[in-house]
């Protein structure tokens, strides 16, 4: 295992495998890991927000590898450079998929100005946050002036990525199923940008149809800020229609919300939900880790399946438990200790 300082002086000088290192630290179980890639991180903080962070999120197959491979290569070619991470909230049980991923981006991978980066979740919605945050911050401060995030729409996973982003793209695929799923969904109430792909062959005309729904369907949906309304790009990511449109629409938001000071504010925001998303983790790792708690849970989770014991009642008793092992089922005399 590396040194934190030797960690810290490769990510600054350019040193990809300490890139690596460290973001594989972050994402470990391994407590003494966490330690030192938290360590690394706050060795190479505070840096102002100049990356540009998107996130793209999309129904599985929809297109998004795809397009961050032909959006990244439009970014690099525009001066920037370009880190991907892609996190697949199923990782844990199957790896396949995220091999397909980074096979998928071979050009992008073969620029030196691109960094791609799988990212197991964990098989969580808050562990898609959690480790993704930590392995852009690591990549912003190895130099990646611009980061973007992929992940399956499955839901929540959504939310989670939009907590990390400055700009969040929906990509959708001409065909009214996927329209009315999305919108029931409320994905399309996070999107700052919705980009209508496939826009090629047999799905040009379609994929018109399809902005025109989801411009209307935008318009009638409150604004997420009140200085960007939410914009439909129609785009190809095999022909590259539209994805320059693409990367003007995302550095108009930016300058948008840059502007009337809520880049800022979205920034401080999420850098606080992070610190209880972190906190409601730990916690409760630290709970289940707790043998006592561990030792009881079965009984109290018998209790409330046959309903002796209501849910609300079982966590009181059992996070007593927690806090005080020896009190044992004395719980009254727990409550009035002073940690
Ligand atoms: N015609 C056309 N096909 C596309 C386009 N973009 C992607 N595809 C095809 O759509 C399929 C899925 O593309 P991916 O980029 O892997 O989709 P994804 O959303 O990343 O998929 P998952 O990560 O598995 O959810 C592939 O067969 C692509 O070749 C496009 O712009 N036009
Ligand atoms: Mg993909």
């Amino acid at each position: 295992v590396p040194r934190p300082d030797q960690l810290v002086h490769g990510i600054r000088t350019g040193d990809r495998r300490a890139l690596a290192r460290a973001i594989t630290l972050a994402e470990s179980t391994r407590s003494d890991h966490r330690d030192l890639a938290l360590e690394v991180i706050d060795a190479l903080l505070p840096r102002g927000a100049t990356a540009i962070r998107v996130g793209v999120s999309g129904a599985p197959g929809v297109g998004k590898s795809t397009f961050i491979e032909a959006l990244g290569l439009h970014v690099i070619q525009a001066g920037h450079q370009v880190a991907v991470l892609a996190v697949d909230p199923s990782s844990r049980r199957s790896g396949g998929s995220i091999l397909a991923d980074k096979t998928r981006m071979t050009e992008l991978a073969k620029r030196r100005e691109a960094f791609i980066r799988p990212s197991p979740s964990g098989g969580s919605v808050g562990g898609v946050a959690r480790r993704t945050r930590e392995a852009m911050l690591l990549c912003e401060a190895f130099g990646f002036d611009v980061v973007i995030v992929e992940t399956v729409g499955v839901g929540q996973s959504e939310s989670a990525v939009d907590d990390l982003v400055d700009a969040f793209v929906l990509l959708v695929q001409p065909g009214a199923g996927d329209d009315l799923q999305s919108i029931k969904r409320g994905v399309v109430e996070s999107a700052d940008i919705v980009a209508v792909t496939k826009a090629d062959g047999e799905w040009v005309a379609a994929a018109g149809t399809a902005a025109v729904d989801y411009h209307q369907a935008l318009g009638l949906l409150r604004a997420k800020t009140p200085a960007w309304t939410p914009t439909v790009v129609v785009t190809s990511a095999l022909t590259g229609d539209g994805i320059p449109d693409v990367w003007l629409t995302i550095l108009e938001h930016r300058r948008v919300l840059e502007a009337d000071g809520s880049l800022d504010k979205r920034r401080r925001t999420q850098a606080k939900a992070w610190l209880w998303s972190e906190l409601t983790e730990e916690t409760l790792a630290r709970f289940r880790l707790d043998p006592v708690v561990a030792a009881r849970l079965p009984e109290f989770e018998a209790g409330v399946i046959e309903g002796r014991i209501s849910p609300g009642a079982a966590a009181r008793a059992l996070l007593r438990t927690h806090a005080s092992p020896s009190a044992g089922l004395q719980s009254d005399a727990v409550t009035n200790r002073v940690p």
